[in-house]
């Protein structure tokens, strides 16, 4: 935790305020509350997590939903193929085919505890592909933005996250 982003964040999610909100190539727009999120059925994704900055996070066991069941409540246009996930930190997303985003878990425990906020709680896009690079797991989702068309590059957090290797 040593970008000042992050801690800008850490004192300001408050979990009666955040919101997940569903937008973009979609038939109705849908804002859900943290409570809601955790009404939904839950499933255990359990997966190392490393970073490129060359550290590994040893069995995380991520418990969410997962984000298919939740893009169906939109209720998606059939020409809807992209989808760029912010976090709340400034400007923080990172773009996805949406098929691969429809199986990742937007995870509400870790570890069998609450998402703490450090770690992106109250809720944090998981992807389910090993391959995942480690800037695609986003903190603080707050929205997902439905597009027919692929964000342009620039708009995707990858170049900040190499900018932070020394
Ligand atoms: N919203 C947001 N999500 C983010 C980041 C970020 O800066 N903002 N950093 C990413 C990177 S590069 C890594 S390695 C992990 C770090 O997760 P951790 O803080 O739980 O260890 O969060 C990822 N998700
Ligand atoms: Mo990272």
């Amino acid at each position: 935790m040593s970008d000042l982003r992050e801690f800008d964040v850490r004192s300001g999610v408050d979990e009666d305020v955040w919101q997940l909100s569903v937008t973009g190539t979609v038939e109705q727009s849908v804002t859900l509350s943290i409570d809601y999120l955790r009404s939904l059925p839950l499933e255990t994704y359990t997966e190392d997590f490393a970073c490129v900055e060359g550290w590994v996070a040893e069995d995380c066991a991520w418990r969410g939903v997962r984000v298919a069941s939740v893009l169906e409540l939109a209720e998606p246009t059939d020409a809807s193929a992209y989808a760029l996930v912010h976090g709340m930190d400034d400007e923080y997303a990172c773009s996805f085919p949406l098929a691969r985003l429809a199986d990742a878990v937007l995870a509400v425990e870790l570890d069998g505890e609450a998402l703490p906020v450090d770690h992106g709680g109250p809720a944090r896009l998981v992807p389910t592909e090993s391959e995942s690079d480690c800037w695609e797991s986003i903190k603080w989702v707050c929205r997902i933005d439905l597009r027919e068309t692929e964000p342009l590059a620039g708009d995707t957090a990858e170049e900040l996250a190499l900018s932070r290797i020394e």
